[in-house]
Order: structure tokens, then sequence, then C-alpha cells
């Protein structure tokens, strides 16, 4: 049984706020990135909180230590409560960010393998499973892998544990189905096929099912 987080890359406040209005009830966390904080500015988060739902800043860290830190109190500053980070920077720089994270009541989540052809390049094989190994080093909370390489996430899963999540994005609009990943994984991330959906509700409300 996997949660349902919706990734919310749209552009525009009343964009998002009508996409997060329509789902509240239907999806357990919302995931906000680069495309909607570069169009609203990081008070989205307070116009987004209202609906009681909890805000995981995808920005995908990637710095030295210092930078790191600096951008985790931004983001937890503006309300949100979990910051996802990469790993391939080094454990200094992933240390920051879950000590950041915890020290305000959050949470850390770290990309080991993404979803997408390209991750074929780099973000796969023994660097993933490397770098799961790390974010259990670093007492981060879970890890991101690809919902599109169930059996790649199997793999992941063996090497964190049970004691950490899984949220799996690439359902959806990237071709995995929820039934692929959900033995493996806490939570699916879906954008696309439910924000650019006719009907936001209904959709997250179909994946919330088939989810579980
Ligand atoms: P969509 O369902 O529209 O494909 O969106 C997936 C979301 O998950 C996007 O926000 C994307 O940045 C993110 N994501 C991903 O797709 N693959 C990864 O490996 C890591 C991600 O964070």
């Amino acid at each position: 049984m996997a949660d349902l987080l919706l990734a919310l890359d749209v552009k525009g406040k009343s964009e998002a706020v009508r996409v997060a209005g329509a789902c509240t009830g239907e999806v357990d966390a919302i995931k906000i990135g680069y495309p909607l904080v570069l169009s609203t500015g990081l008070g989205i988060v307070k116009d987004l909180a209202k609906a009681g739902i909890p805000i995981i800043a995808d920005f995908k860290v990637a710095d030295i230590p210092n930078t790191n830190s600096l951008i985790c109190e931004e983001v937890f500053g503006a309300g949100c409560s979990g910051i996802i980070t990469h790993a391939f920077c080094g454990h200094d720089s992933l240390a920051a960010c879950v000590d950041a994270a915890h020290d305000h009541g959050g949470v850390c989540f770290v990309v080991c393998e993404m979803s997408h052809p390209g991750a074929l390049d780099f973000l796969t094989g023994e660097n993933a499973e490397r770098m799961a190994g790390m974010a259990k080093a670093a007492g981060a909370d879970g890890i991101i892998a690809p919902a599109t390489r169930p059996e790649r996430t199997a793999i992941l899963r063996d090497i964190i544990g049970t004691s950490m999540k899984i949220y799996s994005p690439g359902v959806g609009a990237q071709g995995a189905q929820p039934e692929d990943v959900k033995k493996y994984v806490d939570g699916i991330i879906v954008g696309r096929a439910i924000y650019e959906s006719a009907d936001p509700k209904s959709a997250a409300h179909e994946f919330r099912v088939r989810a579980r």
C-alpha cells in the first residue's frame, strides 16, 4: 500500500491553488519544485499549506554543505516539511541536508536512481546503489527510486531496508503504472497525469485507489 504524492509542476499561483484544492483529500503530500517556485516565489508554500497537506520541496539540492544548509533553511522556514536532495556531491553535502531537515522537524529524501531513460547514463547501477548506502548512513528518511524500473527499485529497497521510505516517480506520463511498483515503495509520485487531467480530483482518486 503506497501513498500518493502530487508533483505540482504547474506554473502560477492560481493554477497551483486550483489543482491542489481539487486534490485535497485525495493526495497524501504535494511535491513542489523549480517550475512552480520560480513562477510564484517560495510564498506559494503558505498558500498551499492552507489545504493542510504536507509540502515536500524537490530542489534536488546539490552543492557544498554550507550552501545546502542555507537552501534548507529557506525551504523549512517557508513551511515545507521535506526536502529532496542529491547525494552525488558527497557525504558532507548530504549530511547538511539531513541535519537541516531534522533540526526543523522535517524529512530528507535522497535521489538515488532517476526514472527517465537518460538516468541509465549515470544515475543507476553501482552509482545508485552506492548513493542508497550513503542515504542510509546519513540517516536520511528515504530515497527516490524509479517506478519505470521496478526491478532497480527492488534492489535499492534491499539496500536501505524497511526503516526508510521510498517515493517513486514515473507513474502516469512516464509510462509506469502504480501496480508496477507499489509493493516496493511507500509512495508514488504523479504529476502530469493528475494536473493535466480535465478532472484532477478524479484522476488523483483513481491513482490513490490503485496505489493501495
Ligand atoms: P510526471 O508524473 O509529470 O512525470 O512528474 C514526475 C515528477 O517527479 C516531476 O516533478 C519530476 O521532476 C520528478 N522526478 C522524476 O520524474 N523522476 C526522478 O527520477 C526524480 C524526480 O524527482
